[in-house]
């Protein structure tokens, strides 16, 4: 298989730890790719995926798969992995997770964007995903407990890249002295070799750091 890669990109990130936890890292070739949502689309990306979106899988059978949430399905069944519960509430319960985890996630990928634009960010909006991100993170606390209880699977996936994405690129929001349950869950994850393994590097120029319009909580 092909997968269309970025150590850096949080929707990749799912797709590794997925990877790792199913023991099929082997099956696949990374090929690095860079795309940006205000850059000319990847034309090699594109071949795969009219998108241009990375993750893009190429299936063995030739078959181009996206998006994460597409591809970390497929993937589980292949490598029989169970990370999604086949039915019942354990399944919505995952489902609900990974669409909070990935929806934390896209806001704060559209927020990094939104600070580059050359007019200045459109304050409307990203007052709106202040907003969005700290209620995201309350519910998230809320819910430590009974994330620590279930079985580890695609919504502890989704989160756990949400959170490393606000690590990476905010490093100093100082989330963890707000949500302390939430931060000891985080933590603990980090055992799993597909965690620790896959986050992102931490050597990465000054200027990739959001420093000022940000989501501080204090
Ligand atoms: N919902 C998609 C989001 C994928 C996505 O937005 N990936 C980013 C990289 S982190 C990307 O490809 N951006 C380029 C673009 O949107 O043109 C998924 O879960 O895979």
């Amino acid at each position: 298989m092909k997968l269309h890669w970025s150590p850096l990109s949080p929707y990749v990130r799912k797709v590794m730890i997925v990877l790792h936890e199913t023991g099929q890292l082997g099956d696949v070739d990374c090929v690095r790719s860079v795309v940006g949502l205000a850059d000319t689309p990847n034309p090699a990306v594109l071949a795969d995926n009219p998108l241009a979106k990375i993750p893009t899988l190429i299936t063995d059978d030739g078959l181009n798969l996206f998006d994460s949430r597409v591809i970390c399905e497929y993937l589980d069944a292949r490598g029989n992995g169970g990370l999604f519960p086949a039915e019942g509430t354990a399944r919505h319960k995952a489902l609900r997770w990974q669409s909070l985890g990935d929806g934390v996630t896209d806001i704060l990928l559209l927020w990094r964007t939104e600070l580059t634009r050359p007019t200045g960010p459109w304050h409307a909006i990203t007052d709106g995903w202040l907003v969005k991100v700290r209620a995201s993170m309350a519910q998230l606390e809320a819910e430590a407990g009974e994330l620590r209880e279930a079985q580890f699977g695609i919504g502890h996936i989704s989160i756990i890249c949400a959170l490393g994405q606000m690590d990476f690129r905010w490093p100093d929001c100082d989330w963890r002295a707000h949500f302390p349950t939430l931060a000891t869950l985080n933590q603990d994850w980090l055992v799993r070799p597909s965690i620790s393994l896959t986050r992102a590097p931490a050597d990465q120029p000054q200027d990739s750091h959001v420093t000022e319009g940000n989501l501080y909580y204090s």
